[in-house]
């Protein structure tokens, strides 16, 4: 048997550089301002630090538009500095992963300039072109009904040669073509320089969208029955395979591989990461981040925690023998998780202290983002000039100026949803712009920084950052952490979340009170007796019933 992978005991680190720290004074995070923070990170004790991109880019998606991919943006320092910061890393015993977005480029990036200059340039395949639709009235438009993530056809027509390119997320990001195999080489020498730099990885954006089907009719359903035919197209599994080959296969230091794939399902995701299969380590799936959405990502639903348990218990057990998939609850993509899922004013240590529990004592390998260490919340927007994010700024605009909708009501579904939430500046202290800059801050600092910020949380007796450190204490240290059987218990309970985890005669239970009333557990009757090896802080008070729960406590038992 083959040992277990060294990320079955590794925490995860994501840094949204441009919101982390500033050591510049231009107001936009940098190299200089992570690694004057690295402290702060191995305090937390996490394994693994993932950068957001950082290379050159017109930043019409923070980076996410990549021009060139062999360079840091001077925005966030140089490759020298990039160098100073990866041995500062490895020195404090952390690995460092790089964000791959190679789904699409900026339209600034050399290739996409050469390929939009004519229909016979080189490059002209390495984009997807196509010639207008022209309907049955003669009226023309783009090759197919494909929407764009942010709003609006995902089709542009370039008036130079009057054709069509796809763009799945802005018109900036115009999408790879993967089925010309010099772009997939191009690829794979890219990312093979840069691990032999020295970078531990890659978390691949968007990677289940390289593979597509253009001959997919409009809305028809496919074979998985999404009626999207850009997602896990029939070449998938191929790539990743062939990627794994031309740029994983042979090296033998510990690498790490995580796939983001919107709309992956179980039995995908341990396809991509049966270890047999050489694809991938882990996947990033997005069913418990949707499920409190209704018609699109801003249209927010009541948190049901019944059908939050059902997919995420789903998702254990689909992967409980072959493959491994990622834990998280928060990204820069994703509101905070303390105001989505918690209580952020009364409970707000306790809700953010409960969820990093549970979620952390699932099987899969945990992430953590920026701040949520330290308790952030979402961001007490006022109006929506204050949106900086190209997803929020267009969907409102298409939403209020294009489809006529209450712009009140477009506005609150932003408030509560918008990345933005995600991309203020990190926490520090209560200084001005809460220590993240001396000069003026890209986006403001979240107003509440002045009693939330690092500083005060790590000199409080209940300091969320001291509970994350346990909870990645006890992923090195306890294998049934790192990989005990999970059991789901009470799946029906709309207010409890509870589990065991169980490894070689030993078990862990996990018990969340997810409420602000106090909560009676008849099972914690029988584990009285037992070790509690973690838990924060009942509000309750010490002479209540021992099965009883206060609002939003948590409790981890061990027996042996
Ligand atoms: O996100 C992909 C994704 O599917 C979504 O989370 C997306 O951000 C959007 O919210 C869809 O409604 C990745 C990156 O994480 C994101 O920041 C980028 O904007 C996107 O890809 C494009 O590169």
């Amino acid at each position: 048997d083959e040992p277990p992978a060294w990320w079955t005991r590794a925490v995860v680190y994501q840094i949204y550089p441009r919101s982390f720290a500033d050591s510049d004074g231009d107001g936009i995070g940098d190299l200089g301002g992570i690694r004057s923070r690295l402290d702060h990170l191995a305090d937390l004790g996490v394994d693994v630090l993932w950068l957001s991109p950082i290379y050159p880019s017109p930043q019409h998606d923070n980076g996410y538009d990549i021009s060139d991919y062999e360079d840091i943006d001077p925005l966030f320092g140089s490759l020298e500095e990039f160098d100073a910061l990866l041995a500062e890393a490895h020195d404090r015993g952390m690995k460092l992963v790089m964000d791959l977005v190679v789904n699409h480029t900026s339209d600034e990036h050399p290739w996409f300039v050469e390929s939009r200059s004519s229909t016979d340039n080189p490059k002209r395949d390495w984009y997807w072109w196509r010639a207008p639709r022209v309907a049955e009235d003669g009226t023309s438009g783009p090759p197919n009904d494909w929407r764009s993530a942010f709003s609006g056809p995902a089709w542009t027509l370039d008036e130079r040669t009057g054709e069509y390119y796809l763009h799945l997320f802005a018109r900036q990001q115009p999408d790879l073509n993967w089925e010309n195999q010099d772009v997939r080489e191009a690829v794979y020498a890219m990312m093979n320089r840069w691990l032999d730099r020295g970078v531990d990885g890659f978390r691949m954006d968007v990677i289940n969208l390289i593979s597509k089907r253009l001959e997919h009719i409009d809305g028809e359903d496919d074979e998985r029955g999404t009626g999207l035919g850009f997602i896990m197209g029939p070449r998938l599994h191929e790539f990743m395979q062939e990627m794994h080959e031309a740029v994983f296969a042979g090296r033998d230091r510990e690498l790490l591989t995580v796939g983001e794939m919107p709309g992956v399902d179980v039995d995908e995701a341990r396809l991509f990461t049966d270890p047999a299969r050489r694809e991938l380590d882990m996947v990033f799936q997005f069913e418990h981040v949707s499920l409190d959405q209704g018609e699109d990502k801003f249209d927010p639903q009541p948190f049901d925690l019944v059908a939050l348990k059902e997919s995420l218990g789903r998702w254990q057990e689909g992967l409980a023998d072959v493959g491994w998939n990622s834990l998280y609850l928060n990204n820069h993509d994703q509101p905070r998780l303390v105001s989505r899922f918690g209580d952020d004013e009364e409970y707000r240590y306790e809700s953010a202290t409960l969820w990093v529990t549970v979620l952390h004592l699932h099987r899969g390998t945990p992430f953590v983002y920026q701040g949520e260490e330290i308790g952030m919340t979402n961001v007490p927007f006022v109006s929506v000039d204050e949106f900086r994010d190209v997803e929020s700024v267009n969907y409102y605009r298409e939403k209020v100026e294009e489809e006529g909708r209450p712009a009140a009501e477009v506005f609150e579904g932003l408030r509560r949803m918008s990345r933005d939430n995600a991309r203020t500046p990190v926490q520090w202290d209560d200084s001005p712009h809460a220590g993240f800059t001396t000069g003026e801050p890209w986006i403001p600092a979240n107003p509440r920084y002045v009693t939330i910020n690092a500083e005060a949380d790590r000199a409080s007796d209940r300091s969320v950052f001291a509970h994350y450190q346990r909870l990645v204490t006890m992923r090195h240290e306890d294998p049934v952490v790192a990989l005990g059987d999970f059991e789901m218990l009470e799946a029906d309970h709309p207010r409890l979340y509870a589990f065991t985890r169980t490894l070689d005669g030993q078990q862990l239970l996990v018990a969340a009170n997810v409420s602000g009333e106090p909560l009676d557990v008849p099972l914690l009757e029988g584990w009285g007796h037992h070790e509690l090896v973690l838990s924060n802080d009942a509000s309750l008070g010490a002479d209540h019933p021992p099965s009883r729960l206060g609002p939003w406590e948590v409790r981890v038992y061990r027996s042996a």
